[in-house]
């Protein structure tokens, strides 16, 4: 398998500050009320999972996602302008204002969301898998499920289906450690999760270290050429959430200091990236400055766009509710 070139490894560099950049924004928004709602859950941490899995698809391919679908709405390559407008509910936003946070979507990028119920997206990825290989258009579904997730029934329905009918599906468990605030080995009897796929009879693809998006690149473009032509596989992404839940859980931090302090300092996705790009090309560090600078000028216009964009109105409000005659 070629390894990736500097080019591609810069560009990772890119999504993966954005992201980190852009969900640090948002935080700060959220406590501004700028951005409201109950929730707003932060991708930070979980960088290199989102980037690394779909550096490895083609455009074609599809994505779906839980609520923390922020990271992976950038990486997918939608307009952050657009992106931060919806976590505003602005009428500019990529869902028309009517989604927030949680509900980011594009038909364009074969991003199908962002979804709040738990599992809840999982059949429906299983079902879009089964229109490719109806259809047999050569496309792979990717999902990315929380740990949490891979205990409600929705895993299992989806799981099961999307093997037991052959479904180009490559289902990525983003394992943090907690759902919410329950830790993994409290909640599954299983916590090593991607042993779930042998209970399927699909391929196991062991876990995957996701604070690497090389690891993690090259192990899902390994489940891709798999999944096209076989059917389902189960990777386990070993990741770490940086915040709360979602940005009311304040105690966070302080409840889960000493793990969170040795994740930022020694498994940081961004410290990972850059590690190995210096050690490998000399004087790299202007050009990784650069990057920086320019991913908070795309934070920034991003924020300016969304502030002063307009509110939906009372048409936007009932417009793709019901079918027009
Ligand atoms: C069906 C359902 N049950 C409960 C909830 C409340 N809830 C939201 S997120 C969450 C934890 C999920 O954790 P995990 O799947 O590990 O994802 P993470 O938040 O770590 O990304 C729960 C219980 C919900 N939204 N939907």
């Amino acid at each position: 398998m070629a390894k990736p070139n500097k080019e591609t490894l810069l560009e990772w560099y890119r999504q993966i500050v954005l992201i980190r950049l852009f969900e640090t924004r948002c935080d700060e928004l959220y406590q501004d009320k700028k951005i409201t709602g109950v929730y707003l859950h932060l991708y930070s941490g979980h960088e290199a999972v989102g980037v690394g899995a779909l550096g490895a698809l083609n455009p074609d391919d599809n994505v779906i996602t839980a609520y923390r679908d922020h990271g992976i709405a950038l990486a997918r390559g939608m307009d952050p302008n657009a992106i931060m407008a919806e976590m505003m509910g602005k009428k500019t936003g990529v869902s028309g204002g009517k989604g927030g946070s949680m509900h980011l979507a594009s038909r364009e990028k074969y991003f199908w969301g962002g979804y709040a119920i738990v599992g809840g997206h999982l059949p429906l990825a299983a079902g879009i898998a089964l229109e490719s290989h109806y259809n047999d258009t050569g496309a792979v579904t990717l999902s990315f499920i929380g740990d949490g997730a891979s205990n409600n029934g929705y895993f299992h329905e989806a799981l099961n289906m999307s093997a037991i009918w052959d479904l180009p599906v490559i289902w990525v468990i983003e394992n943090n450690l907690v759902g919410m605030g329950t830790r993994v080995e409290v909640a599954s009897g299983q916590p090593e999760l991607h042993k779930r796929a042998i209970a399927y009879g699909m391929k196991d693809m062991g876990r995957v270290d996701g604070q690497d998006v090389v690891a993690v690149h090259e192990c899902v473009l390994e489940a891709a050429e798999y999944a096209r032509k076989n059917g389902p596989v189960l990777i386990e992404a070993m990741t770490y959430r940086y915040k709360g839940h979602g940005v009311s859980d304040r105690t966070y931090d302080i409840r889960f200091q000493e793990e969170l302090q040795e994740y930022m300092e020694h498994k940081d996705p961004i410290g990972i990236l850059r590690k190995r790009l210096v050690d490998n090309y000399k004087n790299i560090e202007p050009q990784l400055e650069q990057i920086e600078k320019e991913a908070e000028k795309v934070v920034e216009d991003a924020t300016e766009y969304a502030l002063s964009s307009p509110v939906p109105t009372y048409e936007d409000l009932i417009s793709n509710v019901y079918v027009e005659e």
